[in-house]
């Protein structure tokens, strides 16, 4: 058993989550069938124990924490990160991956990694949740819908995981698919996108220390609804390139097609990069309402990231890569 002591400096942003989720969170403790006296201590999240919200041991603070954010930016409300999904898997509505992804199934669960790369393998969830690669990073995800949310997202750095596959100099480009399983992920039965669900990065942008594949937030494991077992988080880009319920990454030469692109190319670039200077075709980008929130606050150019990521871009023309 995992047992750490830690000062008070080194308290997670996910443990101060506000009174009325702390109170809930600690009678579902009570009541959930595996609490014990393992829980605190850090017990690993086992297979069986998944599908419960199960904490997550071992979570670094990383430079990210929410005290890195302006004030007037705080951690979104886990009921209205967890109420309001984009998950088509699940249906379209708003409401609906919360409705419909209780029952699914997120173990045992594979990512294969393939493509480009010297050494061609599997990445098991476990691999992922080992303590002390885990980190806490509180980013905000803006979706093209023109909504966001600030998240302790729980996660990996990408780069470090895929360089593990040793990647050629032919690996320009890193394609990501969802899980296809129309009986398990209902709204695959319905043809809204071409299945599955798929996104792709330059790879200087998937090596980039940013990206990351999100394995939880608020310090417990991932909500169905947000994408388990792992996700990709890309905090400069519009949400859609955040994607779920990934078992597949390929290292290529060529530039992956991505679903939103195949829908909608005149809507939805490659790059879909933040930014609140070109218009989305049919509205405007320059503003955002938070969930939770009334009031619009104004959309800030790569979501804030700009000190971070915009050398990535240099030189080339956000207008035409949009
Ligand atoms: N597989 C898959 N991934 C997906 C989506 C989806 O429909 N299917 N929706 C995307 C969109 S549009 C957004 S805004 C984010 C939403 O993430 P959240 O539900 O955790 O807020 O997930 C992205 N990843
Ligand atoms: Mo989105």
């Amino acid at each position: 058993m995992l047992i750490k002591s830690r000062n008070a400096s080194d308290v997670l942003s996910s443990e101060i989550t506000p009174k009325s989720v702390f109170e809930k969170r600690r009678s579902f403790l009570k009541t959930a069938a595996f609490a014990g006296a393992g829980i605190a201590a850090g017990a690993l999240p086992t297979l069986s124990a998944y599908a419960a919200r199960t904490p997550l041991s071992g979570v670094q603070k990383s430079k990210w924490s929410a005290e890195s954010l302006p004030e007037n930016d705080p951690i979104t409300d886990y009921e209205d990160v967890t109420s309001y999904n984009n998950f088509y898997e699940f249906g379209t509505g708003k409401r609906d991956p919360k409705e419909n992804a209780q029952e699914f199934k997120v173990t045992p669960w594979e990512i294969s990694v393939e493509g480009a790369c010297m050494k061609p393998g599997k990445i098991s969830f476990e691999d992922l949740i080992k303590p002390e690669t885990l980190e806490e990073r509180v980013y905000r995800l803006r979706c093209v819908e023109a909504w966001s949310m600030v998240v302790p997202w729980v996660g990996v750095s990408l780069a470090s995981v895929l360089k593990k596959f040793e990647p050629t100099s032919d690996a320009k480009y890193v394609a990501f698919e969802t899980l296809f399983d129309p009986e398990r992920m209902p709204g695959q039965r319905q043809p809204v996108l071409k299945w599955p669900y798929k996104e792709g990065l330059r790879i200087h942008e998937a090596m980039h220390p940013l990206s990351i594949l999100g394995v939880g937030m608020y310090g417990e494991v991932m909500p169905n609804q947000n994408g388990a077992p792992v996700r990709l988080v890309m905090p400069w880009k519009y949400g859609f390139k955040s994607i779920k319920s990934i078992v597949k990454i390929k290292f290529q030469k060529t530039i992956p097609p991505t679903s939103w692109n195949d829908a909608a190319a005149r809507e939805y670039g490659f790059y879909s990069n933040v930014n609140p200077a070109v218009r989305h075709p049919r509205w405007s980008q320059d503003s955002e309402r938070r969930i939770g929130e009334i009031f619009k606050r104004k959309t800030l150019m790569f979501n804030g990231y700009a000190e971070e990521v915009a050398s990535l871009y240099e030189g080339m023309d956000m207008r035409k890569w949009f």
